[in-house]
């Protein structure tokens, strides 16, 4: 499954996969754009099948109701949504266009980098674990961006080797998707990635 969207300040493609030989993906993820904001959540739902689905899915629809609200405040509410079910690891991106900043909290192994046109590189380190409603620290920082910063958020069944060169080198979210084709074709994991770039 491929889900791209476009505007003036940012263009976005996520690419998801189930795990090889499975039709429910245990990865759920929500991005929405509009002229003030991106709003992106990743989350990959604890084993696989539709028990891990279950979890990433109230994930995905619970940012979605509250899509006006903070980083932290939603990680806050993620945490609790899973109070009853399995568990997740759980990131999520808000990008504001009019100051150039964006906000991220990340619980869990997905990773997310952002490479900037000038070379430097943002790796927000996550929160080892996941949320299952317990009580839970996070670690939820805020940056700047330069015009023209590349992302990706994706969970571990997407394993790179040499990250920041790729990023680097793709000169568009399209062209990110096609170098990373190669890498999607062995599934032992369910696998999402999303890629952006800020405008
Ligand atoms: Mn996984």
């Amino acid at each position: 499954m491929i889900v791209q969207d476009y505007n003036q300040h940012v263009h976005t493609l996520a690419f998801q996969l189930p795990k090889a030989g499975k039709s429910c993906c245990g990865d759920s993820f929500f991005i929405k754009a509009t002229d003030e904001y991106l709003i992106c959540a990743l989350a990959d739902g604890l084993g696989s099948g539709e028990r891990a689905n279950e979890s990433s899915a109230a994930i995905s629809s619970l940012v979605e109701k509250n899509d006006d609200k903070d980083v932290e405040d939603l990680m806050k509410l993620c945490n609790e949504e899973l109070k009853d079910k399995r568990g997740a690891t759980v990131s999520i991106l808000k990008v504001d266009f009019k100051t150039r900043e964006f906000t991220y909290s990340s619980v869990g192994n997905i990773r997310f980098i952002l490479c900037a046109p000038s070379g430097t590189y943002i790796y927000p380190l996550p929160i080892l674990g996941y949320l299952s409603g317990k009580p839970q620290k996070y670690r939820t920082q805020t940056y700047t961006y330069e015009q023209g910063s590349k992302f990706i958020i994706h969970t571990d069944g997407l394993v790179l080797p040499g990250i920041k060169a790729l990023l680097n080198k793709g000169e568009s979210v399209e062209d990110l998707s096609r170098q990373l084709e190669e890498y999607t074709k062995t599934l032992n994991d369910d696998l999402t990635y999303i890629v952006g770039q800020l405008f």
